[in-house]
Parts: C-alpha cells; sequence; structure tokens
C-alpha cells in the first residue's frame, strides 16, 4: 500500500488497513489477545518496522521489547519529539487501542518523506510492548524504560506459567541489561504527544473526529485473596461456613456501591477465580482484582482507604483472611498546557472546532509525563466501545485525525 502522495489523500482507509492487518497477530483464534512478549508481539513487531522502513524511518527492537522507529531531523543535534502507543492489546480487544497511534504517525511521517521533508526536529514513533499488563502484574514497562523511571526489580516478576520478564526478554530477542541505556536524556527530548482513540462516547456525542485531551485519570490496581475454608456443600450449616466467594461477592458488591456514590470515581472488579472450583465445595479461596481511578489522586487515594477498611470488616465478620496486595499505581497526570494549545491550532486550522476531554483510560503518555511534557490527541471510536472486539473507527475519522497531526508536526516547536 502507498499513500496517495497530495497530502494524506487516501490515508484514513491505509491507516485502518495497517492496524486490521496487525490484528492477525493474535494468540487467539477469531480474537485479537496479543500479549507482552508473545511470538504475536514479535510477529506483529516485525511488521511494524517494515512499516516503519517503508515510510522512510529507521526501526529497531529496544532492550525491552519496544519497537522505535526514527525519522532524522534536517539538521544533526536536533531535538526529538516522541510519539506512538502501544501493540500490546488486552483479551479479546479491539484493533485500535493503543494501534492507531503507532499508524497513525507513520502515516504521516510516509506523507513527510514522500515530500522529502524534513523538519527542526527529529522524530521517534515507539510501539511499546506492555501497556495493557496483562501477561505479566506489571504495566508501562515499555515507557517507563524510556522515561528511565523503570524498577528493573519487575523483571523478577513471574506471568501465570512462572516465566520470569527478564527470561521473556531474552526468549524475545531482547537483552535485558541494556535497558537502563534505553532512558532518553531530558535536554534530547522535546515532548511526548500520543495520538489514541478516545474509548469513550464524549466525541461522538459532540459530532467531532478529534479531541485535545486535558489529564489522565490516576489508578490504582489491587490482586485480592481471601482465605475461608473450603467445606462439604450439604453437610456445614450456613451458620458455620467460612465461605470466600460468598465473602467477595459481598466485597464486589460494595466496591461497586462505593464508587457509583461519587463523581468521577470508578472501580472495577476484572478477573475472579475460585478455588478448589467444585460444584459440591464451599470456596476456600477466592483472588480478585480491583481497578480504581478518579480524576484527583487524593479522591481515588480516600476511595481506596475507605474500601481497605469496609473489605477488612466484612472479612471479619466472615471469618475470611484477608489479604490486598497493590499491583500498580500511577498518578493523575496533566497534559501540557503549551502542546494542547498548538495541538488546539492543529485542529482548527484543519476547520474542525477544538474541544478539550480527560482520559478515564490510562495511557503510556502517564510513565513519560515524567520525562517530558506531555499531550494526547483522541480519535473518535464507535459508540465510545473499546476493550472490547466492537470497538472501531472510520476512515474519515482517521485522515482527519491524521492530517491534524501532521498540520501539528509541521507546527510544532520544539523549543518549549
Ligand atoms: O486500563 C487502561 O486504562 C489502559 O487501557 N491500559
Ligand atoms: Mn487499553
Ligand atoms: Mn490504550
Amino acid at each position: 500500500m502507498t499513500l496517495a502522495t497530495d497530502s494524506l489523500t487516501g490515508a484514513g482507509a491505509w491507516i485502518k488497513a495497517m492496524v486490521d492487518g496487525w490484528a492477525d497477530y493474535s494468540e487467539e483464534e477469531e480474537k485479537l489477545t496479543r500479549t507482552f512478549l508473545s511470538p504475536q508481539h514479535k510477529a506483529c513487531s516485525e511488521a511494524v518496522m517494515k512499516a516503519m522502513r517503508a515510510a522512510g524511518m529507521t526501526a529497531r527492537l529496544d532492550a525491552v521489547g519496544n519497537v522505535v522507529g526514527r525519522y532524522e531531523a534536517a539538521e544533526p543535534g536536533a531535538k526529538t519529539l516522541i510519539t506512538g502507543s502501544h501493540i500490546d492489546t488486552v483479551r479479546d480487544a479491539g484493533a485500535y487501542d493503543g494501534n492507531l497511534g503507532v499508524a497513525l504517525p507513520i502515516a504521516c511521517i510516509a506523507e513527510l518523506d514522500s515530500q522529502n521533508k524534513r523538519l527542526p526536529y527529529a522524530i521517534e514513533v515507539v510501539a511499546f510492548g506492555d501497556e495493557e499488563g496483562v501477561r505479566f502484574p506489571t504495566t508501562l514497562s515499555g515507557s517507563r524504560t524510556i522515561a528511565g523511571t523503570i524498577d528493573l526489580a519487575t523483571l523478577s516478576v513471574t506471568d501465570a506459567e512462572g516465566v520470569s520478564l527478564r527470561d521473556a526478554l531474552v526468549h524475545f530477542g531482547c537483552d535485558p541489561e541494556g535497558i537502563a541505556g534505553e532512558a532518553r536524556k531530558r535536554e534530547e527530548v522535546a515532548a511526548f504527544v500520543e495520538v489514541h482513540i478516545e474509548q469513550g462516547p464524549v466525541l461522538e456525542s459532540e459530532g467531532l473526529p478529534v479531541g485535545t485531551v486535558t489529564a489522565i485519570n490516576g489508578a490504582s490496581r489491587f490482586a485480592i485473596t481471601l482465605e475461608g475454608m473450603a467445606g462439604h456443600a450439604g453437610t456445614v450449616p450456613m451458620h458455620l461456613r467460612r465461605d470466600a466467594l460468598a465473602g467477595a461477592a459481598e466485597m464486589v458488591a460494595a466496591i461497586e456501591q462505593r464508587a457509583a456514590a461519587e463523581e468521577g470515581l470508578v472501580a472495577t472488579v476484572g478477573r475472579l477465580s475460585v478455588a478448589p472450583g467444585a460444584i459440591n465445595v464451599i470456596p476456600g479461596k477466592v483472588t480478585f482484582t480491583l481497578d480504581i481511578r478518579a480524576p484527583e489522586n487524593d479522591q481515588r487515594k480516600a476511595a481506596v482507604a475507605a474500601l481497605k477498611e469496609k473489605l477488612a470488616a466484612i472479612a471479619k465478620r466472615r471469618g475470611l483472611e484477608l489479604e490486598i496486595e497493590l499491583l500498580y499505581e500511577e498518578g493523575a497526570v496533566a497534559c501540557d498546557a503549551r502542546l494542547m494549545d498548538q495541538l488546539d491550532a492543529a485542529i482548527a486550522r484543519q476547520g474542525i472546532r477544538a474541544l478539550r476531554l480527560p482520559s478515564g483510560a490510562g495511557h503510556d503518555a502517564m510513565a513519560l509525563s515524567a520525562l517530558c511534557p506531555i499531550a494526547m490527541l483522541f480519535v473518535r471510536c464507535g459508540g465510545g466501545i473499546s476493550h472490547n472486539p466492537l470497538e472501531s473507527i472510520t476512515a474519515e475519522d482517521a485522515e482527519a485525525a491524521a492530517r491534524v497531526f501532521l498540520d501539528f508536526l509541521e507546527h510544532f516547536d520544539p523549543n518549549l
């Protein structure tokens, strides 16, 4: 596929086709599931590198499994604008979460390259490998590596099969010893700007193809384990049971009730496992996850503290052992005002009403905010649906977003 030469005409269909092609790299039949450092992640990384090179970029796999494409500046020694997003997915995912934010910048750079145009700064497009945190009990390892904030102790975390992150990296063809060296120097980076589907209904409700993100909600994630007493389903009277699943059910309802009572607070129990898991055995052990988010860090932390108390009271009353393990915590992050203004200006130049909106979803941009100013451009997605195979975008919106992003690139002032 080659882009039409007249500045991105046909780019939307080209971008969609590229992302739809990457969706073939899945660990599951008939579904899109691509987890960090899987063989399918490797195959997709190779396809991304091929597309980057065809667009006039150099492309490499870095020490932590990110794909890094680079389009040099007009002059050597110039600063770098980093863009990109993640190519790992949740289970049974939509195709555009993350992936659109890699394909769209590649299309814009292919257009610059077709015009032999170089900018007063270099551009790096990064396809991060670990944003969803599905395979390992950690996440953002790719973006944290580039930001220089990764905790190398996370290399010892293991997946469900007991494979350590370190071993998985070596198997993937990476050198974990090189991770520290991947950190970018602050003085060399102008900004990080990520293009991502909105994953919510606001742009669609406003009739807009794109919007400028103001901030990214903070999130805390926990693994919660309840230990009761497995027993015979037929012989143990109800008042003598220490049923871990009944306790978990009461806790899940309490979590939902607490979040629903407060504007802006969201809480989700996304995974729950029961042991021993037999029809005639009272559940002795349950583990479930909790993901809790809010626009303000104090609000989220207060809700976490209140819920910890509530769960402890339920466990005590039911005679259950309770363990709450923090898996992940990222504070809310504000986007840079100057970058937001530059995105708004590009949107306006493309004849679109500029709208600002917050992100309820987390993104690699949160990690990059430790390195440099960040901003995000949201793209409308059908029904606001995401983390679901029904996730969709239109070629028209992809093309509108590409025009805005290319306009932003051509006017971007790297000396923020
Ligand atoms: O969970 C999130 O917000 C992101 O999709 N990882
Ligand atoms: Mn996601
Ligand atoms: Mn995402």
